[in-house]
This record gives C-alpha cells, structure tokens and sequence, in this order.
C-alpha cells in the first residue's frame, strides 16, 4: 500500500483489515445498477464501533471520501465507488447483539443480512416484517439507510417504522446513541428519523434496536389474472375491505413471459395482461370462507378472469416466486430500470399515459411493469431491443426519463418510490422536493458532514 494516506490509516488502526486487492475494488465499488466503473482507494473492514469512528476522523484529515457499503444491492447507485473513496464495509460486523422479550426487540450489528435478522425473530417466535426479494444479499445497515420497503409495505411500512434504536457515527466521528429503544420519546427533533432513509451522506449506521412483533396467523397465497387496470384498482378496493391484506402485488404479461422463460410456471391456460398476488390472513374457516367470497365476487363482476389459491406452503412459494423472480429473470437483459410511485388512486391514469407515450416514441421496446400495486409502487424495466446498439438505447431511455419525470409531476408523483436517490435520480430531485426544501437538506449535510466526506455526490 504506498498511498501515504493509507499509510497514516494503518500506523493509526495496526488491527483494521484494509484491502486494496483488484477484486476486492471491483466487487465493493459497485451495487446492483452495474452503471459505473468502480475505482475505490481501498476498502475497509471494521470489526467494532470504535475502528469506524477512527476511520471517520482519519478520512476528515485526509480529505478521504467515505462509502459506506453494505450488501450493495441497491439500484440507484448509492452504494458505488467510483473516485477513489475509501469504502467501508460492514461486512465484519454481522453479530446479534442481544434479544429482550419485554420490549421485543433485537438488536445487531448493522452488517448482518436481513433473511439472519428475519431468522433470528421466528426462533424467538416473533417476526421482523420488512420483506424483500434481496433478503439474503442485503444488510440491515443498508436498509436503514435507504429505509427499504418491499412486499409487506402495505400491512407493515417501510424499514422506519422498525426502528428503535440507532448508533451512529457522523460524518465527524462523533457517535450518537439514538432513542435507545424508548417507544415514546418526545424530546424534540428525532435524529434518528433523520438518519435512516440518508443514503449514508450523514453518517455510518453501526448499530440497531429492531422493533419485533407477532407473526400473522396462518396466512393464504391467491393469484388472480385481471383483465384491465381499472378492474384491477376495484380488486384492490374489495380486497383491502373484506381481507386483513400482508401484500398486494402485480405484474403484467411481459413480466410473467420472462418469468417463465426462467423456470416460473405459470398456472393459467391463457395469457391475461395483469396479474395479481395477494397474500392475506386466513386463520380459519370464516376466514378462508371470506377469501373465496371475494375471489366469486370479482369474477361476478368481471374483474378477475381466472384466479388460483394456493394450497400448500409449496405452492404459496412457487406463485411467489413469479412475483420475486421478475428482477432476476430480467438481469442478462441489462434493462434500463425506474421505481416510481403515485397515489394508489392514479395509478390506472398515469400507467395509460406511460404507456401511450412509449408505444408513441418506442414502439419496439420491451416494457415490462410490476411492482407493490397496494402502495402506488411501480416498477417499469426496459428492455434493449436486439437491433438497437447500446448508446442508442441509453440516449432513448434519457428520454424515457424525461417522459417519466413528466408524467410524474402530472400526476403528483415521485420520482423515486423505496430505491432511493442515489446517483441515477439525482439529476430529477429537484422534481419532487423544493428549492426550499433542498436547502434544508443541504443544511442538515453541512452540519453533520462539515466537511462532506459522507457519500459525496449522493442523493445532493
Ligand atoms: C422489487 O420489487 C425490487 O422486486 C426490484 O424493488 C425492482 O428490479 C426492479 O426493478
Ligand atoms: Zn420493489
């Protein structure tokens, strides 16, 4: 290691893992979007609290960017190294601290995996709801920090709502022990609102207190084939009054026909344009009675065609995984990729204005929409069509963008849903948040980040 600057880092942390390997810079520069070209410094491995605020404090007096990296698989770019940052993974710090059945909370280091803290709950016979598809890959650090969402927003919230506690390191060095696990707490502003949803621009994440709760009674898997939007926001408006809902999903045609094309079965004779999975509570028989009521009420009305319930857990996972195997399905295509939200209620308008402007400009595209329909969540992929050489594509899907951005504030939208700002929609920010308001977050930065070491050129 000849920069000087990590010279000073290992003379002051003789015990910190610092690797300036190729393969290490090349996997930990970079996050799921694959759009930039890592080139870190180095990467840090801190095994304690104590090594993080070290590394914070040597970064502020060598002017060293710091990325703080965890299981990088966000899709905003917020997690890339790309101009020599020293990037610090949490990978070490992976531990369950501690349970406590009183205020059923688990608290843990901010590198464990969500699917380990999800574990950690069932075997205490509680659950942490927050759910997503990168369960295995993503850290909880990571998902405080992008306040992550996910299939079970529609019952649960996102990340924030559980969230107890926090440790944090600023952008100084400083660690703050934030709420320490209280459930009421009116103390003035609550600092560690601020922190999580930041995208690591203020400080590290380096400890949580999770909130835990009980798990749903036994739940039901239900698939149901739609034959338009509007039918499918009267489903939506049946379900959520008669079902106690856990998830409310969709997805389109072209969605299912990768889906499928990787192995997905798909449970219908015919293709139908949208479909629905839907997971709700069905403990017993009136339950499960209530269920099949809705299900024959929509097909009575003619909102739902065909529809499947799922009678085992097997199954239950395999309808699931039509939904969850979108993304993966779709990754050898590289597709130029948004997450968008409006309210639920716009949802059909703003989807028929989406849809005419691309079939207008890009009749050939492949676009593939599904996303958590029950809270107005939409992900739209683009697909390159074969003929179309890759900078032809990503100047038309800059257009795109601009369409969306557009279409969005027509329809009071934001430009982001649950992935984040990151790099890839920072250029749109000023698209869903003031003058005003940017100001104010730039004022925050500079006073927990006096010297923007903090994941500089993120998300501001
Ligand atoms: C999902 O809901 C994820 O499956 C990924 O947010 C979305 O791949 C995407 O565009
Ligand atoms: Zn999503």
């Amino acid at each position: 290691m000849t920069d000087t600057r990590l010279s000073e880092l290992i003379r002051l942390l003789p015990g910190l893992r610092l690797s300036t390997d190729p393969g290490d810079l090349e996997h930990y520069g970079r996050d799921w979007t694959r759009r930039w070209t890592p080139a870190p410094l180095a990467i840090a491995f801190p095994a304690d609290i104590a090594q993080v605020q070290a590394i914070v404090r040597w970064a502020n007096g060598a002017s060293v960017a710091i990325v703080p990296s965890g299981g990088r698989t966000g899709l905003s770019g917020g997690a890339v190294a790309a101009h020599g940052e020293l990037v610090v993974s949490l990978d070490r710090m992976n531990r369950i601290l501690g349970f406590d059945p009183i205020d059923r909370t688990l608290t843990v280091q901010p590198g464990i995996a969500l699917e380990a803290v999800q574990k950690a709950a069932r075997e205490h016979r509680l659950t942490y709801p927050v759910d997503f598809a990168a369960r295995g890959s993503c850290q909880i650090g990571g998902n405080i920090a992008t306040n992550a969402g996910g299939i079970r927003v529609i019952r649960y919230g996102n990340t924030r709502q559980w969230v107890a506690g926090l440790k944090v390191v600023t952008g100084q060095g400083d660690l703050l022990d934030l709420n320490r696990g209280l459930v009421k707490n009116a103390s003035g502003y609550d600092l560690r609102h601020l922190v999580i949803g930041s995208e690591g621009t203020l400080g590290i994440v380096v400890e949580a207190t999770l909130w835990l709760t009980s798990p749903p009674p036994e739940t039901q898997v239900m698939l149901l084939a739609v034959p338009a939007m509007d039918a499918l926001m009267k489903v939506f408006a049946e379900a959520r009054h008669r079902l106690r809902l856990e998830a409310f999903e969709f997805f389109t045609d072209r969605a299912l026909s990768h889906v499928t094309a990787h192995g997905g079965q798909d449970p219908f004779d015919t293709v139908h344009p949208y479909y629905v999975v839907t997971e709700f509570e069905a403990p017993d028989e009136a339950a499960k009675g209530e269920a099949l009521a809705f299900f024959e009420r929509c097909v009575a009305e003619g909102w739902v065609v065909d529809g499947v319930i799922a009678s085992s857990d097997a199954q239950a996972a395999a309808l699931w995984r039509l939904r969850e195997g979108i993304t993966e399905s779709l990754a050898t295509h590289k597709p130029y990729k948004n997450d968008v939200s409006v309210r639920i209620s716009a949802v059909p308008a703003f989807m028929d204005d989406m849809h005419r402007l691309l079939t207008a400009s890009y009749p050939d595209f492949d676009v593939v929409w599904f996303g958590h329909i029950g809270d107005g969540n939409l992900h739209i992929n683009v697909l390159k069509p074969a003929a179309l050489d890759n900078e032809a594509f990503v100047a038309q899907c800059e257009h795109v963008t601009a369409m969306l951005v557009d279409t969005l504030r027509r329809h009071g939208g934001s430009i982001s849903a649950e992935h984040g700002i990151g790099l890839v929609k920072k250029p749109w920010l000023g698209s869903v948040r003031s003058p005003e308001e940017i100001a104010l977050m730039r004022g925050i930065k500079a006073v927990w980040d006096p010297n923007g070491i903090m994941n500089p050129g993120k998300l501001l």
